[in-house]
């Protein structure tokens, strides 16, 4: 009887301490995500919010490269997931829902989340369940996120993992395009670019000897039809992630000098830089104006990975710039 009493009081002081909590941030609804290489558009409000995020893990066969066949698992079926923006401050109130169709219970590390696993023990869920975490977004950068369920390194080798960028209070500033990229290495039963569907290799993943290493999922996922477009005069913004689970990336834009680099994400940039280099489960942002004409390349300058998919277009159309650059003769 005594225990019922102490029951119901508690409980009142719980719901009353929650609405509490719930009034001093507002609402700001359900986080708009973006697909590779879209990035989500720039938040607007100045304050920080309760906002809401819906994931949800599938597992899908893929088109690794032109006549090869994968099957990834994904975040909301991409390769990388969805990219997430969010604001310092925000409280965040992620629901991942694993897709009943799946064989293997997934969950998500966002190395955003400051608390045990990332998010990852409270988000553990087996096929046709779902869990919610609620966390806030203490530290402002981009961070990776992905899946972290054991065996950890097969979850991430087949594709679990995209961006979140928590905004800095002040914003970021203004520019023409931004575009989100991410690296990963995959390791096929087919050596590269042998046809047909190639399974998983465990093997070659622990011996760290990738097949494949591509931008955004596939081979050709940032060339010919896919490249990425700006004009001349264009400042452009690189939100650009290695998911792993092995090589990391010396990330470097042919043709180009970042103007800005945040090193690793980190809040101050440095300047003028070639090359960065961004660590697997590590992130970089990255600054530049177009100045002239013609196609760059996106390469990981650990040149041979040119050879097994990674490299992305960028093509920048506009007046010719003959004081900047032209060939004479
Ligand atoms: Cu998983």
């Amino acid at each position: 009887m005594l225990k019922k009493f102490l029951v119901i009081p508690l409980f009142l002081v719980v719901f009353l301490a929650t609405m509490a909590g719930c009034a001093k941030a507002s609402s700001a609804g359900e986080v708009s995500l973006a697909t590779a290489p879209e990035v989500p558009p720039s938040i607007t409000r100045t304050q920080p919010a309760t906002v809401t995020i819906g994931l949800e893990t599938i597992e899908k066969r893929g088109q690794m490269a032109d006549g090869v066949e994968y099957d990834y698992w994904t975040f909301n079926g991409t390769v990388p997931g969805p990219m997430i923006r969010v604001k310092e401050g925000d409280t965040v109130e992620l629901t991942l829902k694993n897709n009943a169709g799946s064989k293997h219970a997934h969950n998500i590390d966002l190395h955003a989340v400051t608390g045990p696993g990332g998010g990852a023990v409270a988000t553990n869920v087996a096929p046709g369940q779902e869990a919610t975490l609620r966390f806030k977004a203490l530290n402002p950068g981009l961070y990776i996120y992905h899946c972290a369920t054991a065996p950890v390194p097969d979850h991430i080798a087949n594709g679990m993992y995209g961006l979140i960028l928590v905004e800095p209070r002040n914003g970021l500033a203004k520019v023409d395009k931004e575009f989100y990229v991410v690296q990963g290495d995959f390791y096929t039963e087919g050596k590269l670019g042998e046809k047909g569907f190639q399974a998983y290799n465990r093997g070659k993943m622990l011996a760290e000897q990738p097949e494949y290493v591509v931008f955004n999922g596939a081979v050709g996922s940032l060339t010919s039809d896919n490249a990425l477009k700006a004009n001349v005069g264009d400042k452009v913004r690189i939100y650009f992630g290695v998911g792993g689970p092995n090589k990391v990336s010396s990330f470097h834009v042919i043709g180009e000098i970042f103007d800005a680099v945040y090193p690793e994400a980190a809040s101050e940039p440095v300047h003028n830089v070639q090359t960065t280099l961004v660590p697997s489960g590590g992130a970089t942002i990255v600054e530049f104006k177009v100045e002239v004409p013609g196609t760059y390349i996106l390469v990981d300058h650990s040149i041979a990975r040119i050879e097994r998919g990674a490299v992305g277009l960028i093509v920048v159309e506009g007046p010719e710039a003959p004081d900047i650059y032209h060939k004479v003769r």
